[in-house]
């Protein structure tokens, strides 16, 4: 019987190991080991504020996504190389006009600005209303953009999320609060 049951479970999970295969797909999840964080193409016509909340929507390995923020040339490289396809949205805004065209830019993490990678010619405000950045392989870089525009795909980056130190205070309130309510029990 016990032996029955085992061939049971056993079949079960090769079974359910066969399903899971068999809807990821190809996988295109790229790790880079310089920051331990995961990259991947999202396919889709959205546009930018669309790109961002699919990607805050997301998680992969336990970590939450978020448009790519691509903050040093090494990262830029990085990618480069690892989508060469890519023609998408990362997650770079001007959080206002009063230093067009190429000032006042920001990431949707709150990260600092860092020395990103502008291709050629550079954060150049085209029309008068590109306030948000898509990535083009093909450029070597990023190109501003209006967000209003519909783009095939966005850049996803998933990172562990640190808790806020607001959060963890809290957290440590509560735990003082239990260990208090334990001893009155005593
Ligand atoms: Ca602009
Ligand atoms: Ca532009």
């Amino acid at each position: 019987m016990k032996k029955v049951i085992i061939l049971f479970l056993l079949a079960i999970s090769i079974g359910s190991v066969y399903v899971s295969a068999a809807n990821a797909g190809p996988v295109t999840v790229v790790q880079w080991s310089d920051n331990g964080h995961y990259y991947d193409l999202i396919s889709g016509n959205r546009n930018w504020n669309a790109a961002k909340s699919d990607a805050e929507s997301r998680y992969f390995n336990g970590m939450a996504g978020h448009l790519a923020t691509i903050t040093t040339s090494q990262e830029n490289s990085f990618l480069v190389s690892a989508f060469p396809s890519a023609w998408s949205w990362v997650g770079a805004y001007q959080y206002d006009k009063l230093a067009e065209p190429a000032g006042h830019w920001a990431w949707v993490t709150g990260e600092p600005w860092g020395s990103p990678v502008w291709a050629s010619p550079g954060a150049n405000n085209s029309g008068g209303n590109e306030e948000n950045a898509e990535f083009i392989s093909s450029w070597g870089g990023m190109n501003d953009l209006a967000g209003s525009f519909s783009r095939t795909s966005y850049l996803i980056e998933y990172e562990s999320v640190v808790p806020e130190p607001a959060t963890m205070s809290l957290l440590g309130l509560g735990l003082a609060g239990l260990l208090r309510f334990r001893k009155r029990r005593v």
